[in-house]
């Protein structure tokens, strides 16, 4: 059966689509449906490995499936070419290197790699965000913000990245502190700084979520969730004790105000320095020791719930606005200075952190909210003994007391040692509350974000230059629009070895630049953008990719917009998604787009594993996705990678086998030539069985596709060729017009995954190319109808009953019609079953003691 050349096959296809160029998207005069198809884009450092492999694989089934389903699909290609690896490669190759070449050359043997592997890209839309064409646009986009008031400059501790020298996105740091990009220990620094304001995008960026429930996976909704983290409460403004100013508090749980037993101040916050610079001597040097001891230890660790709570007090006093209590004011560092308000009311007896907290330090618990008082649903059923009294009286609230217990009560419950609260269920209360502090002027309902606004500078060369100037009056003004695109300068005579400030900062012609309302002389901005900005909206330009007037063609974006179908890998879960999420909005805002949300539906596929970590360069345990084409081909490849499991599940490179899939492949192809008659025989008249086998395919495989079910899409064509075997070789032989309608639709159904040998087949049946553009067939439904079999029923070896069962029933269905057949009832005559076999749907074989 290896009797084909796979690679002269894939070669003849690969020319012959690189000639005829089948899959590029009709354009405005096709009245097909649409759909947009997109794999994120590849970033090109180095070869792309199996990772990107199984990625684009999935985007292409996804492609040609719709293609084959009568639309008119777009699935074009594209590389997100700015960024650091290709400016550390070229720092490495030392003077004179320019990241454009290393970039250009990487994304020249990508391109080669997507045409061997066989993908169906619209190649007349490439783009390369490290074009002018293209980065032009970003300049546009980072204007059009800054005049609406979304991008500002702001002083503020940034994420520092000492081994890249580079400032860094939150996003970019990892839960363990370190860097995203280097691995190094990310480090505060004080910078100013450009930022786009997604915060005031927070709540739409939430409440949309909803709509995508069902369209993407429910994971990365919620890690969205999470990332942009809304609180619900309120703001309370606390007197203080000399001091003119209130101090503001961000809680969600108003409800508790009367159990606020003290306040505590973030220690790096500029409050807290404050109230200590107001304090007693004592209270000052106690304070300036801790701070020392708290800006040792990082955020991470700070966080760390069951960590051993540290503080001071500073010896000064809040005034709790709803009954006057004096509140004793602490700093400790479990409070963070940049949430909220770097303050809070601490209510230890429904608070962990703050109960933990005084309990450390001695502070008094005042229970709130009785959470063992019933609120609403059931009433709790009592059971009464004799005398009447209740058996189980359920927990009394001394029986939790968090004083004694050391767990805060954080249910619901009933308001209790609250004035006027008492009685209240939390949720009454908190409207309440809110109420009165409105009404006095000392609060008001209020929304807190874990989200913080994207910091987008960076001080790397390769990247879009920020097109703003910096006027020697301390003016920021744009670029004029006929200055741009503002233009990277040469990077050979540059120094690109991070030293803290942009390179683009030595390239003196490029900095000096005129103030362009008054002829002065300025500075250029020295900066370059984040990269995420370019992805941020790069799915529009591939609309209209050379037009040199505007970002991109509204009208074709009302056509295309948004992608239908996104797919890529769920290390873009936050950043890259919400970034595009948020600058989608901000088009709509501007009346350019009708829509809100860029992506659909999104598809996440797991990882490809080998050694049982992830394929990285920096691991060392790269398959690249060149090389392992070359002995399989391409379609083994691709057909290995698809059934490796459900494409969300991680893949064993180890475990893949591309042997299986070349023996199918081969069978495959064999079944089409072996098919012996001619294209226009009548269907109808051939074998029943093998009928039904194709039948069933053609009805089950648009939901399985639909469902990202391929590798079951794979397992069945599997069966198909079998089936087909099994006729050929059989009585009825290859002139049976079934092997020819089954062998069609092999051809018209691994073109998904196996485009090549798909072509192939094609052709071998007789008919044109390209079977990539061939619409599916329907299912006859009278071929659908469940085929019925004989079952046999054994008992201690003896045939005592048999049964007519569907032909693909299950194991246990047929066990349980077995046991319960009456026949196999009066033969056991009331004897145990001591051992069952079955082998559905044939044989249930039991054995009696
Ligand atoms: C009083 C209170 C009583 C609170 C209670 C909770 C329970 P999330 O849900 O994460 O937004 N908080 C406010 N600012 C803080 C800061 N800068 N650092 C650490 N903690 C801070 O948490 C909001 C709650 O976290 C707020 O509600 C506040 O404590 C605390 F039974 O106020 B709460």
């Amino acid at each position: 059966s290896g009797a084909f050349d796979t690679h002269a096959i894939q070669e003849k296809w690969q020319r012959a689509w690189a000639e005829k160029d089948p899959f590029r998207a009709g354009g405005d005069e096709d009245t097909r449906p649409r759909k947009y198809v997109l794999g994120m884009f590849p970033y090109p450092s180095g070869d792309l490995h199996m990772g990107h492999a199984e990625n684009y694989a999935y985007v292409d089934v996804v492609a040609r499936f719709w293609r084959h389903r009568g639309y008119n699909v777009l699935n074009p290609i594209g590389w997100d070419s700015f960024g650091l690896p290709a400016e550390n490669a070229a720092i490495k190759g030392g003077a004179g290197s320019d990241p454009r070449e290393w970039t250009y050359a990487n994304i020249d043997q990508h391109k080669k790699s997507f045409r061997e592997f066989g993908s169906s890209y619209d190649w007349s839309r490439v783009l390369h965000t490290s074009d002018p064409e293209y980065y032009r646009w970003n300049q546009w986009l980072f204007q059009k913000l800054y005049e609406k008031g979304l991008a500002y400059r702001k002083d503020g501790v940034v994420n520092w990245d000492p081994v890249d020298q580079t400032v860094l996105a939150n996003e970019q740091v990892l839960p363990d502190g370190t860097s995203e990009r280097s691995g190094a220990e990310v480090v505060k620094k004080k910078l100013t700084q450009w930022y786009f304001k997604i915060t005031d995008y927070a709540d739409r960026l939430l409440d949309d979520l909803n709509q995508l429930e069902g369209f993407w996976p429910h994971k990365v909704l919620q890690m969205q969730r999470n990332w942009i983290g809304r609180s619900v409460g309120a703001d309370i403004d606390f007197e203080i004790e000399g001091r003119d100013e209130k101090v503001t508090v961000f809680s969600t749980r108003p409800d508790t105000l009367h159990g606020a037993t003290f306040m505590v101040v973030a220690p790096d916050s500029d409050l807290a320095a404050e109230l200590a610079a107001g304090a007693p001597d004592d209270a000052q040097q106690r304070f300036r020791t801790y701070l020392k001891a708290v800006q040792k230890t990082s955020e991470i660790e700070r966080q760390t719930t069951d960590r051993p709570k540290t503080g001071v007090f500073l010896d000064r006093y809040a005034v709790n606005p709803i009954n006057g209590v004096r509140l004793p004011i602490w700093a400790a560092d479990y409070v963070l200075a940049d949430y909220g308000h770097g303050a809070v009311m601490a209510v230890p007896a429904h608070d962990q952190r703050d109960l933990d907290f005084a309990r450390a330090f001695d502070l008094p618990v005042t229970v709130v909210v009785d959470t063992t008082a019933p609120v609403t649903g059931a009433i709790p059923v009592i059971e009464l003994d004799d005398d009447g009294v209740p058996i189980d009286p359920g927990p009394q609230l001394d029986d939790i007391d968090p004083a004694v217990t050391g767990i805060a009560l954080t249910g619901d419950g009933r308001l209790t040692n609250s004035g006027s609260l008492n009685g209240m269920s939390k949720r009454t209360a908190i409207a309440r509350v809110i109420e009165e502090l409105e009404a006095s002027g000392t609060g008001r309902a209020a929304k807190t974000y874990r989200l913080r606004d994207w910091l987008i500078s960076r001080q790397r060369f390769w990247g879009t230059p920020i097109p703003m100037i910096h006027t020697e009056d301390g003016r920021i003004v744009p670029v004029p629009e006929d200055q741009l695109p503002l233009l990277l300068p040469d990077a050979r005579g540059l120094d690109l070895k991070p030293k803290g400030a942009s390179p683009l900062g030595a390239a003196t012609d490029w900095v000096h630049t005129v103030d362009p309302e008054t002829g002065e002389p300025a500075l250029r901005d020295a900066d370059t953008m984040d990269t995420f900005v370019d992805s941020s909206w790069y799915f529009l330009r591939f609309l209209s990719p050379t037009d040199a007037t505007e970002p991109f063609s509204e009208r074709q974006a009302l056509r295309w917009a948004p992608v239908d179908s996104y797919i890529g890998g769920v290390e873009h879960a936050i950043l890259h998604l919400l970034y595009a999420r948020f600058i989608t909005k901000v088009l709509f805002d501007l009346g350019m787009i009708d829509f809100t949300e860029p992506f659909s539906s999104l598809i996440n596929q797991g990882m490809v594993l080998l050694g049982g970590s992830k394929m990285s360069k920096s691991k060392g345990n790269l398959v690249e996705f060149a090389s392992s084409m070359v002995e399989p081909g391409a379609d083994a490849s691709r057909v290995a990678i698809v059934f490796a499991g459900p494409v969300e599940d991680d893949i064993n490179w180890e475990d893949v086998s591309t042997t299986g899939a070349q023996k199918f492949l081969a069978r495959a192809l064999r079944v089409a030539h072996d098919v012996d008659s001619p294209a226009d025989v009548v269907w109808a008249e051939g074998d029943k069985a093998l009928r039904r086998v194709t039948h069933r395919l053609w009805a089950d495989a648009p939901g399985l596709v639909e469902q990202t079910k391929f590798n079951v899409v794979v397992a069945r064509l599997m069966e198909l060729v079998n089936a087909t075997r099994k006729t050929i070789d059989g009585p009825a032989g290859p002139k049976d017009p079934a092997v020819r309608e089954a062998a069609e639709a092999v051809a018209m159904i691994l073109d998904l995954f196996a485009p090549h040998t798909a072509e192939e087949m094609w052709s071998v049946l007789g008919y044109e190319p390209f079977v990539g553009l061939a619409t599916w067939r329907q299912p006859d439904p009278t071929l659908l109808v469940e085929e019925s079999v004989t079952a046999v029923v054994q008992i201690d070896g003896k045939v005592r009953s048999t049964l007519s069962v569907p032909a693909r029933i299950g194991a246990d269905e047929l066990e349980q019609l077995a046991r319960g057949d009456e026949k196999v009832l009066r033969a056991l005559a009331g004897r145990e079953i001591s051992r069952a076999v079955v082998r559905a749907p044939k044989v249930v074989s039991f054995t009696t003691s």
